[in-house]
């Protein structure tokens, strides 16, 4: 059943299990429009995961900061469509989590070859801090970090695999977390690769 990793944060394990299919389908169709891509930070180097978005807005790097744009800035188009059937998801998620009234307008999607990694951070880019943050994890497992408010607070490894759905809000919402080095078996349904989306209220 689902486990507290905070007050306001909740693990659902397998609860996008019956779904991961159709969402590996709808992840290659959004890739089609807008392929993943290892941008750029300020600091110069390239982040190892692969960001593609759906919805209206996404989130992306380059050397000049972090930004939510309505354009991908590779194409100059919108960001392909968020899914009906993803947002039921993410809400039917965040319900579960005691968040009723959740209306995500974007959803960031990782893409993690085996070797990829993201570092400890904490998401603060987006307008709404209120709204929660609903992540799905699909393909490969890998270690979850999450620590506290402060990047020098203790961090705690949570496992995280195929179908997994976390959902952060209120006073976990802004803890430093991160994900280690993917690496392992490949998965059946995405090969040697992990998929992670994020729901956001960015705008
Ligand atoms: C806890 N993604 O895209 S999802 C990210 O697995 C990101 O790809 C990770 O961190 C991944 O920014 C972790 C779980 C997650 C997402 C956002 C959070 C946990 C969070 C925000 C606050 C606290
Ligand atoms: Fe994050």
């Amino acid at each position: 059943g689902p486990e507290a990793l905070g007050p306001q944060a909740w693990l659902f394990p397998g609860f996008a299990l019956s779904q991961a299919e159709r969402l590996l389908q709808d992840i290659a169709s959004i890739h089609a429009l807008a392929p993943p891509r290892c941008m750029q930070v300020p600091g110069g180097k390239h982040m190892s995961v692969g960001i593609s978005n759906a919805g209206m807005a996404g989130w992306t790097s380059d050397t000049r900061g972090y930004r939510y744009s309505t354009l991908d800035p590779s194409s100059g188009k919108p960001w392909p469509a968020l899914p009906d059937n993803w947002l039921a998801l993410a809400q039917d998620a965040a319900r579960m989590a005691g968040f009723p009234h959740y209306h995500p307008d974007m959803c960031l999607i990782n893409e993690y070859q085996a070797g990829a990694r993201m570092g400890l951070h904490q998401d603060r880019d987006e307008q709404d801090l209120q709204a929660p943050i609903v992540s799905v994890s699909l393909g490969m497992s890998a270690t979850f970090q999450f620590g506290g408010l402060r990047r020098s607070d203790p961090v705690r490894r949570v496992p995280l695999h195929h179908g997994d759905v976390v959902v952060w809000g209120g006073v976990d919402r802004l803890r430093y977390h991160g994900v280690l080095t993917v690496r392992g078996e490949p998965h059946a349904l995405s090969g040697a690769r992990r998929l992670n989306l994020t729901f956001r209220k960015a705008l």
